[in-house]
């Protein structure tokens, strides 16, 4: 028998990310997944490009993540966001299958999971997404239970987010993080945000507002000796806000329709976000990005506080 002989990891950094490292300038990570099964084109690359933006006016450096080719890339140029933004039939990347994807040299998308792997294994520390995935309703049945709950367990990365997608199970969700030790901080706020609302009915296990205070929180958590990452829900801006009510009764039909159709696995969540864009004519779509646009910013304040 041949001894297989371990592969290297096949990962490139983009210029700007790379001349960010040399100076030990603050990056933020960004997933893609929300880019190729999150948006529609062309809201998805307008909402790619914009954050890029937001993290660099911040003093940062953005560092969107994906796996092309079975090149695991941390940054990518415009030209390659473009193109990932309008590819169809892109795998969605988890833990579970980021390594198939760069062994079999396929392309993927990382989801909040797969991109805090990548960002810790190149010395990122800093994320910002729109919504995490959580326990899906109804997961007494169907054991559906996203894999960035266990990945915020173990991964030391500071992931922002507007909380977990209202689709979800929020008590359940918040349930599972308090029992594996992640630490859930609502940012200047005591009420816990639902994605497109600004207010989930329950309140926040922790609140801290301002940038330092998170990142001497993380910072304090490394001096004791825990692992692990930290989930910020940053709440939506007002005035982009779907009251609470109103998103119930589109979630409501879009969770019907997927029961319907028999929808299961990683297909769900691209399957009711898709299906809520057109129960709300677009407008679900608008707040999407609009609350991805206001973490990238609070994520680039605290990557640049960790540096301080
Ligand atoms: N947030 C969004 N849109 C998305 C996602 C998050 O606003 O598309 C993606 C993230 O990549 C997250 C994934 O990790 O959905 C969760 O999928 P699942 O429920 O299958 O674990
Ligand atoms: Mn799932």
């Amino acid at each position: 028998m041949t001894k297989a002989i371990s592969p290297l990891l096949p990962i490139v950094y983009s210029k700007e990310v790379a001349a960010a490292k040399v100076r030990g300038a603050p990056i933020v990570a960004l997933e893609s997944t929300i880019i190729t099964h999150g948006m529609p084109f062309p809201g998805n690359l307008e909402m790619a490009r914009s954050v890029e933006t937001i993290i660099r006016e911040q003093g940062a450096v953005p560092a969107t993540i994906a796996v092309i080719d079975g090149i695991l890339h941390i940054g990518l140029e415009d030209a390659q966001i473009a193109a990932l933004a309008q590819m169809t039939g892109v795998m969605k990347l988890s833990r579970a299958d980021i390594a198939f994807a760069l062994a079999e040299r396929r392309s993927g998308a990382t989801t909040v999971a797969a991109t805090m792997i990548a960002a810790s294994r190149a010395g990122i520390s800093v994320f910002a997404t729109g919504g995490i995935g959580g326990v899906h309703r109804g997961a007494e049945e169907s054991l559906d239970i996203s894999a960035d709950l266990e990945e915020l367990a173990r991964t030391p990365v500071i992931v922002v987010s507007a909380g977990p997608k209202a689709i979800l199970d929020i008590p359940k969700t918040l349930e599972f993080l308090e029992t594996r030790g992640v630490p859930v901080v609502t940012y200047d706020s005591e009420e816990f945000p639902a994605f497109w609302s600004r207010n989930s009915g329950l309140r926040s296990p922790l609140s801290l507002s301002s940038p330092a205070a998170i990142a001497n929180f993380q910072r304090m958590r490394e001096q004791l000796g825990i692992e692990g990452g930290l989930l910020i829900a940053n709440p939506v801006p007002e005035e982009y806000e779907i009251p609470r009510e109103e998103m119930e009764i589109y979630i409501g039909r879009a969770l019907a329709s997927a029961e319907r159709e028999e929808v299961t696995g990683k297909d769900v969540t691209p399957f009711l976000l898709d299906n809520i864009f057109h129960l709300t004519a677009g407008r679900s779509l608008k707040t999407n990005v609009a609350l991805v646009e206001n973490n990238a910013r609070l994520a680039a304040e605290i990557a640049v506080a960790m540096n301080d």
